[in-house]
């Protein structure tokens, strides 16, 4: 049974919202949609709608935030893919009991409404993977 619905969205991590925006809107005429301020994960969050995906900009709102380090690390870029999901503790369940290293042993709430939940890079060759289950209402794709 597939219980992947989709690719929600592609984070990517930004410097500053209001100097990458012009790129995605201007240069290849995709819709903003709306920006948001995540207190919990220390960023500011830029939806832009690109057909079925969204992307989603990342801009740290604090030297200690996930996106500041990751920054720092390694530069401006993608930052993670958001699969969607629903049952998301299922999804997590799941995870669990294979053994896969979870940031989240259970949803937390996160940008536009969503339930996420983080897979350690460590599982996924260095790409870190979110669950992310949306209320159909909520910037759905
Ligand atoms: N993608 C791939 N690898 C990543 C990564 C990312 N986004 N962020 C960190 N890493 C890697 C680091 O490069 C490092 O790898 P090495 O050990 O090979 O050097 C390793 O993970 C550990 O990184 P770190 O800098 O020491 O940072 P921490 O261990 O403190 O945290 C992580 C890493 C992934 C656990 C943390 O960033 C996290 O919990 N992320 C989930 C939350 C998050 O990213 N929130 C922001 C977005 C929120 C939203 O979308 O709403």
């Amino acid at each position: 049974m597939n219980v992947i619905k989709n690719v929600n969205h592609i984070g990517i991590a930004v410097n500053s919202i209001e100097t990458a925006l012009p790129f995605y809107t201007e240069t290849l005429g995709l819709t903003f949609e709306a920006v948001e301020h995540v207190a919990s994960q220390r960023v500011r969050v830029a939806f832009i709608s690109a057909g079925n995906c969204k992307l989603e900009l990342l801009e740290p709102t604090s030297p200690d935030s996930p996106v500041a380090k990751f920054i720092e690390k390694r530069g401006e870029g993608i930052h993670h893919i958001a699969l969607g999901v629903d049952n998301i503790e299922e999804r997590i369940q799941q995870m669990i009991e294979k053994g896969i290293p979870m940031i989240d042993n259970q949803s937390r709430a996160g940008a536009g409404g969503a339930n996420i939940a983080f897979v350690h890079p460590k599982a996924s060759k260095g790409v870190l993977v979110e669950f992310c289950e949306k209320a159909a209402t909520q910037h759905d794709s």
